[in-house]
């Protein structure tokens, strides 16, 4: 299956500057070579243009305290779900690059369109914010709670991912939960698993249980790869690092699982590599990880 790639240089989510370069870090880090090593076609489809903060009427650029830039996500979102949809249309397997995590509003409504389809989410945190909970007012902390219409989502329809069931949706790597967010996890059919998980089962057994979870009953899964799921010491050029992160080596583990299974039942239907912030980074080396990882779950092999 030939994958496309679609670029996304969105900060507006995370309200920091130089995530935005992240399709840019990533590309440069050599995404369509590798992808051409390990014997998959790719096409690059560039990248959606996104406003940039300044463009703003200063008139209307007061900070919604609770949803920052809520109406240019909206906008960018809604092109990238066509553009999802449309790859997925052609039979091409969209790699979405971010760009902060709040595109995954997008990319969940683009890949659910004409589909039940689950989640698993590579994350150091659980983004089931809703403007009601967030403490930061950050649409990347919400883009889950945004795609499953909790809270006040309800009314976003834009934002509701059609064919995605909480019973579908799988959290990894789990280490920096806001209150908020514990009570609306436990009151939800969504499954989550901590870096204790990980600690205690392994990351190929947890990784095993959770596509189990995510491929119950649906047509195929979206796989969301936030680069502060590793520990910070593999990926530093993060907006919010959080220490306790797995390991280079886990995170390899878990994708090529993934891949294993994607191998022999076809499940991959989406995949997205968010929060590089190549400001941040020491040597691009984060945006040179989200590269390996995306050949890992696209069926990288050694021998
Ligand atoms: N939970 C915090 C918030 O909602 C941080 C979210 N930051 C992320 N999420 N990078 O993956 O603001
Ligand atoms: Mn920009
Ligand atoms: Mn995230
Ligand atoms: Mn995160």
């Amino acid at each position: 299956m030939t994958i496309s790639t679609i670029g996304v240089p969105m900060d507006l989510g995370a309200d920091r500057r130089g995530v935005d370069m992240g399709p840019s870090a990533i590309r440069y880090a050599g995404l369509a070579s590798t992808l051409d090593s390990i014997g998959r076609s790719c096409v690059d489809a560039g990248d959606l243009t996104v406003p940039h903060a300044e463009e703003r009427d200063p008139e209307a650029r007061s900070i919604e305290a609770n949803a920052k830039y809520l109406d240019e996500v909206e906008s960018v979102c809604t092109r990238l779900a066509d553009e999802v949809a449309s790859s997925i249309d052609g039979g091409a397997l969209p790699l979405v690059l971010g760009g902060d995590h709040s595109i995954a509003i997008g990319t969940l409504a683009g890949a659910s369109r004409d589909a039940e389809i689950g989640a698993i989410w590579f994350d150091a945190h659980s983004d089931v914010n809703t403007p009601e909970t967030t403490p930061s007012g950050n649409v990347h902390g919400m883009p889950l709670a945004a795609a499953l219409g909790m809270g006040t989502f309800a009314d976003t329809p834009w934002a509701n991912a059609s064919g995605l069931r909480e019973e579908n949706v799988v959290l990894v790597g789990l280490r920096s939960v806001d209150e908020p967010e514990r009570e609306r996890i436990r009151d939800s059919a969504i499954t989550a698993y901590t870096m204790s998980d990980i600690d205690q089962r392994g990351v190929v057994d947890v990784t095993e249980e959770a596509l189990d979870i995510a491929t119950d009953g649906v047509d195929g899964i979206h796989v969301s790869l936030d680069l502060d799921w590793l520990d910070p010491s593999h990926a530093p050029g993060v907006g919010t690092p959080v220490r306790g992160g797995v390991t280079y080596r886990e995170a390899h583990s878990a994708l090529e699982t993934l891949a294993d299974r994607d191998e022999y039942e076809g499940i991959l239907r989406s995949l997205e590599v968010v929060e590089a912030n190549p400001i941040l980074d020491s040597h691009n080396e984060t945006a040179e990880l989200g590269v390996e990882l995306a050949a890992s779950a696209l069926g990288k092999r050694v021998l």
